[in-house]
Parts: structure tokens; C-alpha cells; sequence
């Protein structure tokens, strides 16, 4: 099946970190033999992208930039040496755009912390795009009854907090802290945490987020960190004893160096956030006698991603996001550093 492939694309491009971005034509991709061409339909707008776009952390973007990595869609042109996937079928394009395949990591699919790995909308063109390019091995495979719209911000978001989930090593039944709950990754945290068994305490501010959390996404508590004392409250709601695990998604640093002081001994500490040049920091005494755990954990590998739009599939993941047009980009960076986006928001690419 042959499908008609335009020469020119409607994108989101900025030429130097921090600079104008504009919506303009730029030529479609081709794809390499071992890569895949998605007509991306919908494209999450993670934090990732602003962080990306504001050129705040120590690894340099490509420039100029097409930003955007949790983008769904339809593939429409496969490279010679594909075999597994082909024109029509649905497939998402997520932060690790392709690895080496041959390091040590890559060797035992820990392929995230590949040296060589390439990063959608970042080290590479994203998904602010109508068309864009990824390594067969790394297109999300999409059933086709899925929703496009609601798929995209599990190709980075869900990915990523269904894997610290997992890396917190919490059990059924534990108590597990989510800070910036009300964000992208926040909504999708408490859900995700809800299907695995796990009791949530949702931390984030303002009523809107409160509600969302403890009404619709299955948080037992709200902790309005603007408002009340983090770490009483957080004991408070776990006999005096802390949550069994606490995974960080905030982006600020002031929760990186509480954390510890709200998590019961022997619980760990999940740092997922990357507020530009924060530190973590603890106690080294209560640190070494309580046993606890302090960790990073960084996106998800294939089967993380395979498995992570598995539970959404199952009808299990539902977490707000709102539709707009790929022009509205810049409205939500700035509604993003205001921190004033509950859920996330998705762009529509068609024009
Ligand atoms: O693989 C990874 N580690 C990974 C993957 C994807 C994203 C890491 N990230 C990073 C992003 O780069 C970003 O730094 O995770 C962070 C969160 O991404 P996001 O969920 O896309 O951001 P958001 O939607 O803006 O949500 C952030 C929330 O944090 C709250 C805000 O109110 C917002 O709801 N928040 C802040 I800022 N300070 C807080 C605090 N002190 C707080 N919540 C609780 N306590
Ligand atoms: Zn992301
Ligand atoms: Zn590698």
C-alpha cells in the first residue's frame, strides 16, 4: 500500500534556545533503511520540551529544533530493512529515538542509558511535526482501535512513571507519595499506581489540581504543598511511620530535599524531575539507619513502552488532557512555567 507523501510539512521550529518559535513549512524527512516515516496526528507537550526549548540542562539540543516526543500516528513510508511493521499501521514516536544496539546497555535492553542513544526533539527532529522519523525498533507499536489523542502522553508520560513505579519496588497495597501530581506525569502517576495495586497521596497545589487528583484519578489524600507542611502531613496519612516510596516529578527542587524525611524506612526515593540545576540532598545519618533507597529513574525501555500502552489498552489509564492546535504551542510553554496546566495538553498537527 502506497500513500501519498507531501514534500513539504507544517512544523514548530525555533533557531536558538530561548528564541522565537514558528510555525512554518520545513521538507519531510526520508527515512533511513532501518527507520520508519509516522504522519504524527497528535503530539503530547511534555515538560521535557520546555526544558528543551529554554536550553536549561547540561546536554545541548540540536539547532534548530523541531521539539515534541510523545507523538502518535500513522506510518506511511517504511525503510528496506523493516520487516515488522508496515504503511497503515499505528505507531508512536517517543524520546529514545534510536540506540546503538551494540553497548552494554543496549546489549541487555537498558538501552536509556545507551551513550550513543538519539532523543526525539531533541538531538533530533520531534514530533512538532506532521512528519517525523524514528528507528523501527523504537516506533511504539500502537494497536489500531486506540485513540491517537489520549496515546500521546503515554509515549513519554506513561512510559516514564509506569517505570519508576516499578523502580520504587513498592507492593501492592504500599502507600507511594506522587509530588506534582496534578502535572502531565502527575495524572498519569496516580493512575498508573491506582491499576498496580498501589494507595496514592497526591502532591501538588491549588483546588483544580485537588480535585482532579482526588475525584477523578484516585488519590486518597491531596497535599497542597503551598499551603501545609509537606512532610507532617505526608506522616500524618501514614501512621507517623511515611509513604513506602515517593517518586519526584516536580519541577522545582525544594521536593528533592524533603523527600527523604516523608519516606518510611526502607522505602525509596524515585527522582524523575529535572528542574535545571537543582540538588538533591538528605541526612546522611537518618539516611544509613532508616535504609532507604534515593534513585533516578529515566524514561522506560521498548517493553517498558510495549507494556505501559498494554494497561492503557485495557481501559485501566485514564488521566485529563485537552486538544488544541499545533499553533498553540507557545500559550502552553507559557501556561507551563506558570504551572498552570492540569493533565496535559496534546496538539493537533492538521492545519
Ligand atoms: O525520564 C524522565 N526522568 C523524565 C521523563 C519525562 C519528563 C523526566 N521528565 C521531567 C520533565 O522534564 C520535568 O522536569 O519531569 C518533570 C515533570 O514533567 P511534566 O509532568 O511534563 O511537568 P508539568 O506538567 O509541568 O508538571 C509539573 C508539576 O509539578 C508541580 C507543578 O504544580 C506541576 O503540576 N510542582 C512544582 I513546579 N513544584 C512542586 C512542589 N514543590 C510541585 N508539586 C509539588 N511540590
Ligand atoms: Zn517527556
Ligand atoms: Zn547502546
Amino acid at each position: 500500500m502506497a500513500v501519498e507523501i507531501p514534500k513539504m510539512q507544517w512544523a514548530q521550529v525555533f533557531e536558538k534556545s530561548g528564541g522565537p518559535i514558528e510555525l512554518k513549512q520545513i521538507p519531510v524527512p526520508t527515512p533511513g533503511p532501518d527507520e520508519v516515516l509516522i504522519n504524527i496526528k497528535y503530539t503530547g507537550v511534555c515538560h521535557t520540551d520546555l526544558h528543551a526549548w529554554k536550553g536549561d540542562w547540561p546536554l545541548d539540543t540540536k539547532l534548530p529544533l523541531v521539539g515534541g516526543h510523545e507523538g502518535a500516528g500513522v506510518i506511511v513510508q517504511v525503510g528496506e530493512l523493516v520487516k515488522d511493521l508496515k504503511v497503515g499501521d499505528h505507531a508512536g514516536i517517543k524520546w529514545l529515538n534510536s540506540s546503538c544496539g551494540a553497548c552494554d546497555f543496549c546489549m541487555a535492553s537498558d538501552e536509556p542509558l545507551c551513550g550513543d542513544a538519539v532523543l526525539s526533539g531533541y538531538t533530533r527532529d520531534g514530533t512538532f511535526q506532521q512528519y517525523a522519523v524514528v528507528n523501527a525498533g523504537h516506533a511504539a507499536r500502537i494497536p489500531k482501535h486506540l485513540p491517537l489523542d489520549a496515546m500521546a502522553p503515554i509515549l513519554c508520560g506513561g512510559i516514564t512513571v509506569y517505570k519508576a513505579l516499578k523502580e520504587s519496588g513498592a507492593k501492592p497495597g504500599n502507600t507511594v507519595v506522587i509530588t506534582g501530581a496534578g502535572g502531565g506525569l502527575g495524572t498519569l502517576a496516580l493512575q498508573y499506581a491506582k491499576a498496580m495495586g498501589f494507595r496514592t497521596i497526591a502532591v501538588d497545589s491549588g483546588d483544580e489540581k485537588k480535585q482532579i487528583c482526588t475525584q477523578q484519578l484516585g488519590a486518597e489524600v491531596f497535599v497542597d504543598f503551598m499551603k501545609e507542611d509537606v512532610v507532617e502531613s505526608v506522616k500524618n496519612n501514614t501512621g507517623g511511620l511515611g509513604a513506602h516510596a515517593v517518586i519526584l516529578l516536580a519541577v522545582s527542587e525544594k521536593p528533592f530535599q524533603q523527600a527523604t524525611e516523608y519516606c518510611r524506612s526502607r522505602g525509596a526515593v524515585v527522582c524523575v524531575g529535572l528542574p535545571a540545576g537543582a540538588k538533591i540532598s538528605a541526612s546522611v545519618f537518618p539516611t544509613v539507619v532508616r535504609m532507604l533507597t534515593i534513585k533516578g529513574s529515566y524514561v522506560g525501555n521498548r517493553l517498558d513502552t510495549q507494556e505501559a500502552i498494554d494497561f492503557f489498552a485495557r481501559g485501566l489509564i485514564s488521566a485529563p488532557f485537552k486538544v488544541v492546535k499545533m499553533s498553540e504551542l507557545p500559550k502552553i510553554y507559557e501556561l507551563m512555567q506558570a504551572n498552570q496546566i492540569a493533565g496535559r495538553y496534546v496538539l493537533d498537527t492538521s492545519m
